[in-house]
């Protein structure tokens, strides 16, 4: 015969034991619809607390390159401490150079408390949803992305879209070999031609 209290006991264990696995349980469900999400909603996305990697490419070569020329590592801050005369955020550079089929590897830091992006346009589509390859970093946080430039001689103009922060200095351009010349209005680099458009 049991004793009473110890079987008590055992039912109070089991009841804690069955809480826990309902607890785990519900963190698991809480997170699997999370994941499923994301997976259906773009392929290409990663996200997670740091902030989010779009359309990421280590691998898939542009149809112009025959390999990887070369492995490039940028460490790229953003925040209000790097903004010029004028203007109110900028990055530590405005201005990258990469050779033609190089493979870059670029780490966002932000500074702020804000959120900010370094995203980069006209890319080859069939590679690039919409030509973008697009890195953005919660405040305070760090994302790391990679991504394969093409061939040609090439000017790409990288910004931050969220609301305001273009204008406010976060334009910058990313050259591929000997580049197509500078873009208008990129601070430290060249004067305001026009307004800015990137559609
Ligand atoms: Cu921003």
């Amino acid at each position: 015969m049991l004793n009473p209290r110890a079987s008590w006991r055992t039912l109070a264990l089991r009841i804690f034991l069955l809480s826990l696995a309902a607890h785990f349980a519900s963190v698991a469900f809480a997170q699997a619809p999370h994941h499923a999400h994301h997976d259906h909603d773009d392929h290409a996305m990663q996200m997670d607390a740091n902030g989010m990697v779009m359309n990421s490419n280590t691998e898939n070569l542009p149809q112009d390159c025959a390999s990887v020329s070369d492995d490039v590592s940028i460490d790229v801050q953003v925040g209000r401490e790097f903004a010029r005369t004028g203007l109110t955020y900028g990055f530590s550079a405005h201005v990258w150079r990469v050779p033609p089929c190089a493979r870059l590897r670029v780490t966002l830091r932000n500074l702020d408390e804000v959120r900010h992006q370094w995203m980069v346009h006209g890319l080859p589509k069939y590679l690039y949803p919409q030509g973008m390859f697009h890195l953005e970093a919660n405040g305070r946080r760090e994302v790391t992305g990679t991504f394969i430039v093409p061939s040609d001689d090439g000017t790409y103009l990288v910004h931050c879209d969220v609301s305001h922060h273009m204008e406010q200095g976060l334009k910058a351009q990313l050259l591929v070999g000997r580049g197509a010349g500078d873009l208008p209005s990129i601070p430290g680099v060249s004067a305001q031609r026009r307004p800015d458009s990137y559609e």
